[in-house]
């Protein structure tokens, strides 16, 4: 009992003494203004360097973004910059694609519905720069400079009114109809109601027998023309 009565005591004088020393405080220090100066800090901290992984994710983002931007600059250019591809034995020739089908020689009616067994139909030009690029091809593609070439012209509906297969109107004159014996075709009257390219006098277009065996010059429109 007496032991049990003296650490009781020793306690006590022990915190009482604690208490008188300040030993408390000089070990737990109240929170000062530098305290709350530091805290500050850590949260400044904190921010900045969240700051640093935004900044780091937003250049990750732009990154693919560029990326993205540059693949479909390139999807673009090659499609409007003539990258698409003519199908078969076709050739591009400006806006469009040709084939003068060379192992065959068939009447303008039959000429026409092989090109559209090909998928397309017999060659119309709508203006000179899509007559000038034919003739090129053409001009590349024959051996025999007199080989006859059908297109899609006639005017076996209504003498003397000469329609594209597409339906619109074929242009006269310069620089589409030729000359055969000094006169200005179409000359042939109901004995000519097909057009043909007529190699002795450059390609240019005359109208001709629409039974006669002449070459198929094909064409099929590309997708953004
Ligand atoms: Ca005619």
């Amino acid at each position: 009992m007496r032991v049990v009565v003296s650490i009781f005591w020793m306690v006590a004088a022990t915190a009482w003494a604690l208490e008188e020393n300040n030993f408390f405080d000089e070990h737990f220090p109240p929170l000062q203004p530098n305290c709350t100066q530091s805290l500050t800090d850590l949260l400044l901290l904190r921010q900045e360097v969240l700051l640093k992984e935004l900044k780091q994710a937003e250049q990750v983002s732009a990154g693919v973004l560029r990326e993205i931007a540059d693949i479909l600059t390139d999807k673009k250019n090659s499609f409007t910059s003539g990258e698409v591809s003519c199908p078969g034995n076709f050739r591009k020739c400006g806006d469009t694609c040709l084939y003068l089908a060379l192992d065959t020689g068939v009447s303008w009616e039959a000429a026409r519905v092989f090109c559209q067994g090909l998928g397309g139909d017999l060659a119309v030009f709508r203006d000179a720069n899509e007559f000038a690029e034919a003739l090129k091809y053409v001009k590349s593609s024959v051996a025999v400079k007199g080989t006859p070439v059908w297109v899609g012209g006639t005017d076996r509906i209504e003498e003397g009114e000469w329609r594209w297969v597409s339906g619109e109107d074929m242009p006269r004159g310069t620089p589409f109809w030729g000359d055969y014996n000094y006169v200005r075709e179409p000359a042939e009257g109901t004995s000519g109601n097909c057009a043909a390219l007529y190699g002795p006098d450059g390609f240019l277009i005359h109208d001709g027998v629409c039974q006669n065996p002449y070459k198929p010059l094909c064409e099929i429109k590309l997708i953004n023309n």
